[in-house]
């Protein structure tokens, strides 16, 4: 049976909660490790004022005992803490008299318009405080422990961004990517050169200013991921496809690219793909990583690249024009306290999804119940086939 995870909560409801099940038992999973990667979580240049309300502190409900895991489902609950302002608005017993803060404007590229045609709700309040990006709070606490299960077996995630609205970085990455977060953890908005670093934290300001957003890109690598994990056999196995879905899963992100991805489609073959070399620890030896780790389904045992673009947030300060949608006349969106620019935070978020595909698919590939009979298994491998 494969890693599998469900969440639930609204974004001003009581609380979040997550269930992640297929992990190996033996799995030392420590609480503050989960708070730590939930802080880098919260953190970023163009962060609301919600950040300052939240502590994200979680609490374990199951699947740990005495620091390890059990091998049974994990479950985990993180409190809303300005659910004391909402409980009023998001009670779940039936509501008598006027309800406040319902939304009928819808907010143009939100989930607001086609989520309330969809599910039959006048008031969008029902859509948005689901489609809400507070949910990747419960995701990042569940992947997490796959993030530490990877580590424990030598795989390491880090990320970085290299963009936000016009503001490039494209300097070159010098540090191994087990390093990589030491360098992006330490900046407002992730990015690795100084000078663009003054640059995005000016151009998220001026955004806010004006009452806008920004969107931007970024980058999540993965180091020392066995080979062969994936596969061509079948469609919804090979990796491209889980990585992307992953990826795409992420609130208000519309584009992906594995490797070099859409530049590959402006070259000849022989600049696009990453030549073999003969080897005498390994099958062979690569001298480019043009496929970004990953080819034919499977990872290749090469560094994974994956970067990613973020549309700007759909809360404008400033409103676009919309619909009164009881009135029938235009009105402008609907305006809620949000974030300026969360790309920063989307970068740590697409970490954590990456964590839960590997996990899965390095799960499926060399099953275990626990920790005890999956190292060795793991090792042998990578000792044989890296
Ligand atoms: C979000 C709107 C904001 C963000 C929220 C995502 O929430 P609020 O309206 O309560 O200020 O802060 O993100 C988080 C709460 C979080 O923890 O990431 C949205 O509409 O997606």
């Amino acid at each position: 049976m494969s890693l599998r995870f469900l969440t639930a909560g609204e974004s001003h409801g009581k609380a979040l909660v997550g269930i992640l099940e297929g992990l190996p038992s033996g799995l030392e999973v420590l609480k503050e490790d989960i708070q730590f990667h939930l802080q880098r979580r919260k953190k970023g240049h163009g962060r609301g004022f919600r950040q300052k309300i939240e502590d994200d502190a979680i609490e374990i409900l199951s699947g740990i005992r005495h620091g390890k895991s059990l091998g049974s489902p994990i479950s985990i609950l993180i409190e809303n803490k300005d659910w004391k302002s909402w409980t009023d608005i998001m009670e779940s017993e039936p509501h008598s008299g006027t309800v406040k803060r319902e939304v009928f404007i819808p907010r143009p590229g939100h989930a607001d318009l086609v989520g309330g045609i969809k599910y039959q709700h006048e008031d969008m309040r029902n859509v948005l405080e689901r489609s809400s990006a507070r949910e990747t709070t419960i995701r990042v606490a569940l992947a997490t422990v796959a993030r530490i299960f990877l580590k424990d077996l030598g795989i390491h995630i880090g990320s970085r961004v290299t963009r936000i609205g016009s503001v490039c970085d494209n300097s070159k990455i010098t540090c191994s990517i087990e390093k990589l977060n030491e360098t992006s953890d330490d900046s407002p908005v992730r990015c690795l050169d100084i000078q663009a670093e003054e640059k995005m934290i000016q151009a998220i300001d001026l955004a806010k200013e004006k009452g806008d957003t920004l969107g931007g890109t970024f980058e999540i690598l993965v180091s020392n991921c066995p080979v062969g994990l994936g596969s061509y056999s079948q469609w919804d196995r090979r990796i491209e496809g889980e990585l992307s879905q992953a990826i795409m899963s992420l609130n208000a992100i519309k584009a992906v690219e594995i490797g070099d991805g859409f530049s590959l489609g402006e070259v000849f073959g022989s600049q696009a793909h990453d030549a073999f070399y003969p080897s005498n620890e390994k099958s062979v030896e690569y001298k480019t990583n043009r496929a970004g780790g990953v080819t034919g389904g499977m990872t290749t045992g090469q560094n994974i690249v994956i970067r990613a673009a973020m549309k700007p947030i759909a809360t404008l300060m400033s409103p676009l024009p919309s619909v009164n949608l009881k009135t029938k006349k235009t009105e402008s969106a609907h305006v809620e306290r949000s974030d300026t620019c969360a790309v920063p935070a989307a970068a740590v978020i697409g970490e954590s999804l990456i964590a839960l595909v590997i996990a899965k698919v390095l799960l499926d590939k060399f099953g275990s119940d626990s920790m005890k009979e999956l190292i060795p298994r793991v090792q042998e491998w990578q000792k044989n086939h890296c």
